[in-house]
């Protein structure tokens, strides 16, 4: 049986695991918290995961940070929320789930906790709730996940939610203390009937709202009547209590990233990470005993357009093995190149294809490919529409597994060069367009022969400059054993 358990893309030893949480650079080590369950490879009674790195390369397990307190305010689960340095006291906000009068429904609202110096205990505050049910007034269609900052005069927070009968908003509160928490308003609402793309939906979940030189940047997750889609940002300008976007756009573009999270660290980077969901049935999940993986860091930064870019971070160059290089080499529909890889789970590749000197309609990479195709994965760039496509149709023959094909368009950086910056992590596809967009997909093979990786084109010829692949190590994750190997 194949393990599509990924090698250097974190994950817990076992069970369910879905959002990023509270992420922060603290005393020297990056501290990812994370939404998880226990008991199984579903979404059950929430907790909060914790490891810590110094590199984000090694990892270790701590305990759980958040249990639900039986009869208390979070009874059902610990749900997302963030960690920020309270003058000296590392504290998280999160939102707290009770059961409502009827089994089926639910009461949010938000928590406070503060942790041991070296965040490995968290106590509950003896002020939780500290925002205690939503503003008055307000129809709202949800009400969690509180992401906070500090302003001039004390704390700021936003809280996820959505006005009903209108679109997805973020509330606004201000804290002297982050303790006790005042609403302010609405920072900013959409329509979810607006007609400019992308759709917005009807909640947001997860707002992540932070400045970017002199711009501020909302990135948040959309949520509709019981369904989650995707991820969208929108920069623009903060002041007097409100968020002017100029732009609103799709983030990652692949059907599993989700719900990302961000932190600053010690170099003034800014990190997100997003959660990737399994692109398989439940029963697939069930079997392998675990469902959900954290996306690569991902480095963000503004272009002059407005446009959110993302890099993979620098550390991860350090995983690279095995090297392999090609330069200046044609390839068309006659003559595609098989790479001489060993092992095509776990690799990085930089594939740079000169559309001056290319003629093919399309081109690009298939990836994970069999032998005679019976599975490959395709990552085509399409020179005619500047779109990027990653087809999973064929990518396992396991009828547990979702297919379709997923787009992005992005205009080559400099209108002569497409890069295509591809990781493929056993069941995780990553790929980067150009230096900037992203889009994301998990694919499960069935074959232990589906490793090839083949440069093709279709409809003409393409000029690759240069390729570079890396074979990939693993992550080292320590809980006592190393829990990120084949054998868990
Ligand atoms: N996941 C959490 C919620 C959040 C959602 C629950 C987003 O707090 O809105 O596990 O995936």
């Amino acid at each position: 049986m194949i393990d599509h358990s990924p090698r250097y893309h974190f994950h817990p030893p076992a069970n369910w695991m879905n959002d990023p949480n509270g992420l922060i650079y603290w005393k020297g080590q990056y501290h990812l918290f994370y939404q998880y369950n226990p008991h199984g490879p579903f979404h059950g009674t929430i907790h909060w995961g914790h490891a810590v790195s110094p590199d984000l390369l090694r990892w270790t397990h701590l305990p759980l940070a958040l249990a639900p307190t039986p009869g208390g305010f979070d009874e059902a689960g610990c749900w997302s929320g963030c960690a920020f340095d309270r003058d000296g006291v590392p504290t998280l906000m999160y939102t707290g789930l009770r059961i409502g009068s009827t089994a089926d429904s639910w009461i949010e609202v938000q928590c406070l906790a503060t942790g041991s110096d070296d965040l490995w205990t968290w106590t509950k505050g003896r002020a939780n709730p500290v925002i205690p049910a939503p503003p008055p007034g307000l129809d709202i269609v949800g009400f969690r996940d509180p992401y906070v900052w500090r302003e001039d005069e004390g704390w700021a927070c936003v809280v996820g939610s959505g006005i009903r009968g209108s679109g997805g908003t973020v509330l606004l509160y201000r804290s002297a203390d982050a303790v006790c928490w005042d609403y302010v308003g609405p920072l900013w609402t959409r329509d979810a009937d607006a007609t400019e793309p992308p759709w917005t939906g009807s909640m947001w979940e997860c707002p992540q709202f932070f400045a970017l030189g002199d711009r501020h940047v909302l990135i948040f997750s959309i949520w509709d009547e019981g369904k989650t889609y995707y991820t969208a940002y929108a920069v623009g300008h903060y002041n007097d209590d409100r968020f002017t976007p100029r732009v609103v756009r799709r983030f990652d573009l692949g059907p599993e990233y989700y719900a990302p999270a961000v932190m600053r660290d010690e170099h003034g980077r800014l990190l997100v990470w997003g959660w990737l969901r399994e692109g398989r049935r439940k029963a697939a999940r069930r079997e392998d005993g675990w469902s959900g993986v954290m996306s690569l860091p991902r480095v963000l930064s503004l272009d002059d357009d407005d446009r959110l870019q993302v890099a993979p971070a620098d550390e991860l160059r350090a995983l690279g093995g095995d090297h392999y290089h090609v330069d200046s080499l044609d390839v068309d529909a006659v003559a595609p190149h098989q790479m001489p890889v060993v092992n095509g789970e776990c690799v990085e590749i930089i594939a740079e294809f000169d559309l001056l000197k290319s003629d093919a309609r399309s081109f690009g990479l298939l990836v994970r490919c069999a032998p005679q195709r019976e599975e490959y994965t395709a990552i085509v760039y399409d020179s005619v529409a500047c779109t990027l496509t990653v087809d999973r149709e064929h990518a396992s023959v396991a009828p547990t597994s979702y297919r379709g094909a997923y787009t992005a368009t992005a205009a080559s950086e400099d209108g002569a060069l497409v890069a295509l910056h591809v990781f493929l992590d056993c069941s995780v596809v990553e790929v980067y367009l150009n230096h900037c967009s992203c889009l994301t997909e998990r694919i499960y093979p069935t074959r232990a022969d589906s490793q090839g990786v083949v440069v093709f084109a279709r409809d003409g010829r393409a000029h690759l400059r240069t390729l570079d692949l890396w074979q990939m190590k693993k992550i080292r994750v320590d809980d006592g054993t190393d829990t990120n190997s084949h054998g868990r």
